[in-house]
């Protein structure tokens, strides 16, 4: 039975997936199903962290618990896409447990690669009472990370670090709230020579004048977000806390002088914390960012969204609005390969979890819930539908709809019991009417309570 299942788990996490209940069901109810936007439906995710790579965009996302009350946060999550719409969950990377030094605040961090190995620089909470920067290191881009020191990188009751590996190959990092700090790193990416964490002086020229606040003369808060593209380094920050809007400077070197450019994403969408990341990715540029635009949103339950936008012939950036469409897809999806079922376009009434065959995968699914893939193109046609399952009660059946969640039926499949929650066996069931380029909604059907799991599918 799944609630043998709940009734083996501590009241906080019972807390958590009633309260996931209640986003799943509030998605259901106020028809949010054509937006793309925020990424990420199934848990509120935080301070985007994006990273390009092998033909990938990986987006590192803090995470709000639900019913948060302040930023009560205890792990990191990855996502990752190549087409920019559909998102696939690769699960929690790295969480405070991670620091055996830690004793909250999991905020905002961020990846880089190099040496073959991967780094993720997070702010939380010392042991001492201070926040600190620590340095995860992992052989993989999904983690696990394992901390790389076992104490701080730096430690200066400051957050929010940023990394940037100049074109001479010295990297920086960046972090800071209420000030802004700098050091440069060593080739190992977990040391520092020298004098140390340098502070960026924080002049109204360099950071934009702020009125009526003598403690923070500029508008600089935090959320500090460095790279360089066609010769300009780019700082961009959040800005002119509360509610913060997203501001940039930019300047001839990593350390600056910085020139202050002005507004990119004004104060918007019910988060008093905003926080960006940019990309250039299949040659479109991208604006990462949170906001509280999921239902039950607000500023401590965040979602992560994204917008594409036009550089400027000066390279100077627009400004940029939050929507509720996200952006184009690149390409398609092909539904002639293995897909992971936690790819996810938009969904209602499902969470994802831990697969005892290996990634994620999609579970807690109810009566009614759906995940819309979008953009698959089935060319000229599929007749079978493949799917990997399991269930302990007496499972449900999967709907194939094109269009949208009630949009034309092309098959339907049967879920019997499987004997467990992660006892998998395969589905095969017939498929007609699917050609061309479509939005593929799986649309979930049984009894009361959780129905089955759902690991991956393709058709054939
Ligand atoms: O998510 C916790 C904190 O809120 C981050 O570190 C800040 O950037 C703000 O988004």
């Amino acid at each position: 039975m799944r609630g043998s299942k709940l009734c083996r788990m501590p009241n906080n996490m019972i807390a958590m997936f009633k309260g996931l209940l209640f986003l799943s069901t509030l998605l259901n109810g106020i028809g949010l199903a054509r937006a793309d936007n925020p990424i990420v439906q199934t848990i509120y995710t935080t301070d985007p962290a994006p990273l390009v790579y092998n033909g990938r965009v990986y987006v590192y996302t803090g995470h709000d618990e639900n019913g948060s009350t302040t930023f009560n946060m205890i792990d990191w999550h990855l996502y990752s896409s190549a087409d920019m719409v559909n998102w696939q969950d690769h699960g929690s990377p790295a969480s405070l447990t991670t620091f055996s030094w830690a004793t909250a605040n999991a905020w905002a961090g961020q990846v880089i690669p190099r040496n073959g190995k991967f780094y993720f620089y997070v702010p939380v909470r010392h042991n001492s009472g201070a926040m600190a920067i620590g340095v995860g290191v992992s052989d993989s881009i999904t983690g696990p990370f394992i901390d790389a020191l076992g104490h701080p990188l730096v430690q200066n009751n400051e957050i929010d670090p940023t990394v940037f590996i100049d074109d001479d190959g010295q990297a920086y990092l960046y972090w800071g709230n209420p000030d802004l700090w700098y050091v440069k790193l060593n080739q190992d990416m977990i040391s520092f020579s020298g004098s140390g964490p340098t502070q960026i002086p924080l002049t109204v020229q360099g950071f934009g004048a702020r009125s009526g606040n003598a403690q923070r003369p500029t508008t600089f808060e935090e959320a500090p977000w460095v790279y360089k593209r066609n010769g300009i380094y780019y700082l961009i920050y959040a800005a002119n806390c509360c509610s913060e809007d997203i501001r940039y400077s930019t300047g001839t070197s990593a350390t600056g002088p910085w020139t202050y450019r002005g507004v990119i994403m004004p104060t918007q969408g019910s988060s008093f914390t905003n926080h960006p990341g940019i990309i250039d990715f299949n040659n479109n540029s991208y604006f990462f960012y949170h906001n509280g635009a999921l239902p039950g949103g607000g500023g401590y339950s965040r979602s992560v969204a994204v917008e594409r936008f036009n550089y400027n012939s000066d390279g100077t950036i627009p400004t940029i609005q939050m929507t509720t469409q996200g952006v184009p897809q690149i390409g398609s999806l092909d539904p002639y390969v293995r897909q992971e079922a936690e790819t996810i376009a938009w969904s209602s009434g499902v969470q994802t979890e831990t697969c005892s065959e290996g990634g994620i995968d999609v579970s807690y699914i109810n009566n009614g819930a759906y995940i819309k893939v979008k953009g698959v193109d089935f060319r000229n046609g599929a007749k079978t539908f493949i799917t990997r399952v399991a269930s302990a009660t007496s499972g449900g059946k999967i709907e194939l709809r094109l269009g949208s969640v009630s949009g034309t039926l092309v098959g339907t499949c049967t879920v019997s019991d499987t004997g467990g929650w992660q006892t998998w066996t395969t589905v095969t069931c017939p498929v007609s009417g699917a050609t061309g380029k479509q939005d593929l909604f799986f649309r979930f059907t049984g009894g009361s309570g959780y129905l089955f799991n759902f690991n991956w599918w393709k058709f054939e």
